[in-house]
């Protein structure tokens, strides 16, 4: 059954939808907590009102529309928008800390000394709403905007192989991303995984990325969860600081993705990127009349049709079928 609100409140629900999104805006962003009022009881008053409304002068008898409102229910009623709430949607500033807000536990308050200190990432709050994540490291979230330093994914590398190796010496392990071209700093940690047990013919094997996960969990490096599926993990880790290191290590973006052996290598060249050179790439392997993904490559027959995905055994191999010259991870930038 579809849920159809009662017709008296769909009357003017284009104008109190307005007046409340401008509210939260006052509210969230400028902190004007009279303004965000104002709007609200405008709002509250209209939505009762039961009748479709046809001009500002109509809304202004209302007790709580004063002229200002009355003026923007004109510009809706005759335009369809408002310039004030466009111009406040495109604004960065103002979507941050408006987004910030639907955080439970971010009040306006903090979302906009977030804002202010640039500790803003949309995504990773997007994360934890769709997660339903509890907010306990909420000041450590906002240090994702801060880049990893090359000397510290090392240690962070080292660290992983080793462990993976505890867990079971038949994985493979590779640090993808920046970090593999090379890069002085990356922004997250992205490793692939695979093991030989696992194959795009065999049965899913979620206990081989689950018994990593854990294990790093149980060593105190994995510290939370994002999300967490058969094949791909996302989450929090912190190198712990031994007593030689002078600095705290920040908590990091940590992704894990267990990819099956004979789609490994083109998954490592995908995800070491870059973006830019992967586009490339597959624009130059369509040339020679291939299609390339992050899973496979496979030949294109005359009527566009792939074929059945090729066999890859290094990365090489990729560039070899396309008659690309081998490039290093480090040349891979563009
Ligand atoms: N990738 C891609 N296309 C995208 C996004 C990602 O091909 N739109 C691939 C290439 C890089 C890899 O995934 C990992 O993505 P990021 O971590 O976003 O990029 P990065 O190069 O590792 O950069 P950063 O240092 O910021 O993490
Ligand atoms: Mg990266």
């Amino acid at each position: 059954m579809s849920k159809r609100k009662a017709p008296q409140e769909t009357l003017n629900e284009g104008i109190t939808d307005f007046l409340i999104e401008l509210a939260n805006y006052e509210r969230n962003v400028n902190r004007a907590v009279h303004k965000y009022s104002a709007y609200r009881k405008a709002a509250s008053v209209i939505a009762k009102y039961p009748q479709k409304i046809k001009s500002g002068a109509e809304a202004k008898k209302l007790d709580g529309v004063g002229a200002k409102i009355a003026e923007k229910i004109d510009e809706f009623l005759t335009t369809g928008k408002l310039r004030k709430l466009e111009k406040i949607r495109s604004d960065d500033t103002s979507s941050s800390i408006n987004f910030l807000t639907r955080v439970t536990g971010i009040g306006p308050a903090a979302a906009r000394k977030f804002y202010d200190e640039g500790r803003t990432n949309v995504l990773f709050v997007n994360y934890i709403i769709s997660n339903e994540c509890t907010l306990f490291f909420i000041d450590d979230v906002f240090h994702f905007n801060k880049r990893i330093p090359r000397a510290e994914m090392q240690i962070m590398e080292t660290l992983i192989l080793k462990e993976l190796d505890v867990v079971d010496p038949e994985y493979i392990g590779t640090i993808c991303g920046s970090y593999r071209r090379g890069a002085e700093s990356s922004g997250d940690i992205d490793i692939l995984l695979t093991h030989p047990d696992f194959t795009s013919q065999s049965e899913k094997q979620p206990k081989l990325l689950h018994a990593v996960v854990d294990h790093l969990e149980s060593i105190g490096f994995v510290t939370d969860m994002l999300s967490k599926g058969d094949t791909k993990f996302m989450g929090v880790c912190q190198l712990q600081k031994d007593e030689e290191d002078e600095e705290e290590y920040f908590h990091r973006r940590i992704d894990i993705r267990l990819i099956p052996k004979d789609q490994y290598f083109c998954g490592v060249l995908y995800f070491t990127g870059s973006d830019i050179f992967n586009k490339n790439m597959r624009t130059h392997a369509l040339e020679k009349g291939f299609t390339l993904n992050e899973y496979t490559i496979r030949p294109l027959g005359v009527t566009g049709v792939a074929g059945e995905p090729l066999l890859v055994d290094s990365e090489k191999d990729i560039f070899d079928y396309i008659q690309w010259k081998y490039k290093e991870p480090k040349e891979r930038s563009e």
